[in-house]
């Protein structure tokens, strides 16, 4: 890789992210059942109908995983606590998942890796999902019930924590588009997830201020957005998505207002007395957590439904998912960020990475594709810090190939192959990259 440590500034911290329901295995410890369960043994919902129920079995692998990140070099792991490990129904303790969270913080700690722990990344237990899961106000509530849970038990050896992973996933690509659990197309539930999901932020952030954990913020994910031409309409398309997609959360949290070209389409279905609620939401972050990975084009489509948009892939170089390889995007998000929303707060980028279809030849994978991608996705950050954006550190997403939510176990964004028949972790050839660029 065609970068090293030293083009960054002191104490920029490199590390892998990755998300509990997507490798520890839910079937073990007690964990409850959650709504990606019901979604994935749904028709179609999901490839091949796989869920996480064994995924790579971190569960009970996490010591030989942890090893390979501090072979690594890394200074920092990335991981989320699974709401319905600690509290299988959403409400009463698990002993044995709080244990589980407790081990995995102390082998972080015992091979120096700093713990950045994200509260939700997904796991809604299947009760608060029965109640109506995040399109009810309640589940905020219950949200900061968690909070205090699993802060009372890991919160003083924890260096960060990010309240929710990606809202807009949480929000508008499930209860809107319907790809993730609960797989609604309900723009009424799709308004209050938009909201809730900032509810359920504020009101983790208050509680974990209330017991003095310091380093709190949340993890959006950006998709830059073009116009496909240059037509007024194309233009208008891009900007509504904009809106929907990068503008509302970050513009909640910052300025405590929702951006009039999203709330056009939203205004109608939104809870009763949102407004009040918009002091919670915009409290102070400490960090922004920043995910990345691709771009749209953006043109107007005559469909009568609002938005009125139709998104496309661009022409460049695409991943396994099909997403375009776009690393200016990411340069251009975190200055467009720093400039407009969030000035000198630290942002860690949380979340970059690709999927490939890798495979193991005499016993390697050699994914040169990868290590390009990575490189280049550095190159971008390095610019945009010599730009005046504060960013912090980098997290490649993923460590391991694992669940990647409706497309089961077929996309592999790890820098560690995964074998799912025998679990046999090896390194690709972008871990022993990655490894000599931050050794140097
Ligand atoms: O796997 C996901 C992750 O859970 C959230 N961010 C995007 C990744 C790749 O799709």
């Amino acid at each position: 890789m065609n970068f090293q440590r030293s083009d960054f500034p002191a104490g920029f911290v490199f590390g892998a992210a990755t998300a509990a329901y997507q490798i520890e295995g839910h079937q073990f410890g007690g964990a409850g059942p959650t709504h990606w369960d019901t979604f994935a043994a749904g028709p179609g919902n999901v490839v091949r109908a796989e869920d996480g129920a064994i995924a790579c079995d971190h569960y009970h692998r996490f010591a030989e995983d942890l090893d390979l990140m501090k072979e690594a070099g890394f200074d920092a792991y990335r991981f989320s606590t699974s709401w319905a490990r600690v509290m299988p129904d959403g409400r009463q303790m698990n002993e044995e998942g709080l244990d589980f969270y407790d081990r995995l913080v102390d082998a972080m700690l015992e091979r120096g890796l700093q713990p950045f722990q994200t509260l939700y990344h997904w796991e809604l237990p299947s009760v608060l999902a029965d109640k109506g899961g995040w399109t009810n106000r309640d589940t905020c509530a219950y949200f900061g019930d968690f909070t205090d849970v699993i802060t009372d038990r890991i919160g003083d050896r924890v260096s960060s924590v990010a309240t929710i992973n990606e809202p807009w996933c949480v929000a508008y690509l499930s209860h809107f588009l319907g790809h993730h659990a609960p797989g609604l197309r309900d723009i009424r539930a799709a308004a209050r997830a938009m909201h809730h999901i900032l509810l359920a932020h504020g009101t983790a952030l208050e509680r974990l201020r209330a017991k003095g954990i310091s380093n709190c913020g949340i993890v959006l994910n950006f998709d830059h957005t073009d116009p496909k031409d240059d037509s007024a309409d194309a233009v208008q398309a891009a900007a509504t998505t904009d809106a929907i997609f990068n503008r509302w959360f970050i513009e909640a949290i910052t300025k405590g207002t929702y951006p009039s070209e999203a709330l056009e389409g939203f205004a109608p279905h939104m809870p009763g007395g949102w407004q009040d609620d918009m002091a919670l939401i915009s409290q102070r972050l400490d960090f922004l957590g920043v995910n990345y990975y691709t771009r749209h084009l953006l043109s107007a489509t005559a469909n009568n439904v609002w938005p009125h948009t139709t998104s496309e892939e661009g022409p460049g170089a695409k991943t396994q998912m099909g997403w375009e390889i776009y690393p200016d995007g990411l340069r251009s998000f975190l200055t467009r960020l720093a400039r407009d929303y969030v000035g000198d707060l630290p942002i860690y980028v949380t979340e970059n990475g690709m999927a490939w279809n890798d495979h193991i030849e005499d016993g390697a994978v050699t994914d040169q594709t990868r290590i390009q991608f990575i490189a280049d996705h550095m190159a971008a950050t390095t610019q945009a810090i010599a730009e005046g954006a504060n960013v912090r550190g980098f997290f490649y997403w993923s460590l391991l190939d694992n669940y990647e939510w409706a497309f089961g176990y077929e996309k592999r964004f790890g820098l560690i192959h995964v074998d799912f028949e025998t679990l046999k972790r090896t390194p690709k050839a972008s871990y022993h990259a990655l490894k000599s660029a931050i050794a140097r």
